[in-house]
């Protein structure tokens, strides 16, 4: 017999509805979004659990813009959420970071919305069976006198942050007006997926750091002297734990406190970091403060970077609780 959950819950759409500070013109645009990445989701999540018997957990055999390997699921995630969010009419320009350039939706309204999306984000772990995600950023375009400039320019403003996490249960977590939501997807139940409707905050006093250590000798003194301070000299000691895909990564630390630290790298191409601002630092960082915490570039706040002409440009990501990042800044000599 199945164990039955006493809490009520709600699905993505009953909480849009029923936040009084999304006008109603928002709202019929954001639930049929809303809606495309969900059913994307589902159909992500079920491709996913049958990956290696499908003959799709492996590389496509071609390079994206960024000479990165495309893995044939990069591929599946890219036509699988262009076509759906294509199909509501409510986004006007799509940006992947498969893709060099925008898709273009003429047939979409014309005040519709601006996406940037990672459809299949941590490919490298794809074919060991370990968590993988989805990212999105939604965004209003500029007001229509500046029609033109659409994703270049600063005049977008980021209005939800979200993303997918594949792993032993599919979750979607999405960031607007404020709040960030948990929803579990209920394979009983359609792959609906369900919440109970309680804004997620991070819990205060954790002790997890998560970056990919073995970029040590690259980062700055002071990045290397603050992970050498939370394993030896902070009171509590820090734990380390790294999936190496973000969304996993900032899931973990979300539900159990910890920081995620990209920094820059003396390497050549890594000198920016590695994650992109539109698409992976933006969405994040929007979820990280409805959540109570931060994400920053080491100096400044992410969401107070303009984004510049490069659409896929990279940045320093350090991402967390306000506590953690506060005492990263404080520690590496940038105060926030
Ligand atoms: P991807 O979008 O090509 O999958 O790369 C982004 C991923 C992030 O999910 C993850 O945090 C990071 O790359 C891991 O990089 P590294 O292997 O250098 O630790
Ligand atoms: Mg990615």
């Amino acid at each position: 017999q199945e164990p039955q959950s006493a809490r009520r819950t709600k699905t993505p759409a009953e909480i849009i509805l029923e936040t009084p500070g999304i006008p109603d013109e928002l709202k019929k645009k954001l639930l049929p979004i809303i809606s495309a990445l969900t059913s994307g989701g589902r159909i992500m999540a079920s491709l996913i659990a049958r990956g290696p018997l499908l003959g799709i957990t492996g590389s496509a055999g071609k390079e994206n813009i960024q000479g990165e390997e495309v893995q044939t699921l990069d591929r599946i995630g890219q036509d699988t959420f262009c076509q759906l969010l294509g199909e509501t009419q409510k986004v006007r320009e799509l940006l992947s970071e498969e893709e060099p350039l925008p898709t273009l939706f003429p047939q979409a309204d014309p005040d519709g919305l601006l996406i940037a999306m990672d459809p299949l984000d941590g490919s490298s772990n794809i074919s060991v069976n370990a968590s993988i995600g989805s990212i999105f950023a939604i965004f209003s375009p500029p007001p229509s006198s500046d029609r033109g400039e659409i994703f270049g320019g600063d005049k977008r403003k980021l209005i939800a942050g979200a993303y997918i996490l594949y792993s032993a249960s599919t979750s979607f977590v999405i960031a607007v007006d404020q709040k960030t939501y948990l929803f579990t997807m209920d394979p009983s139940f359609g792959g609906e997926f369900l919440g109970t409707g309680e804004p997620l905050h991070f819990p205060s006093g954790g002790k997890i750091y998560s970056t990919n250590e073995s970029y040590f000798p690259l980062w700055e003194k002071g990045i290397q002297d603050y992970i050498t301070w939370v394993k030896s000299g902070r009171k509590p000691v820090m734990t380390s734990r790294y999936i190496g895909a973000l969304v996993g990564d900032l899931h973990r630390n979300l539900l159990k406190g910890g920081i995620y630290l990209y920094p820059a790298e003396g390497a050549p191409g890594k000198n920016h970091g590695k994650l992109r601002l539109l698409y992976e630092a933006y969405p994040m960082a929007l979820i990280c403060q409805f959540a109570g915490g931060i994400a920053t570039d080491g100096d400044r706040s992410i969401l107070s970077i303009k984004p510049g002409s490069d659409l896929h440009a990279r940045v320093p990501l350090i991402a967390g609780p306000m506590d953690l990042v506060s005492e990263f800044h404080t520690k590496t000599g940038h105060p926030l």
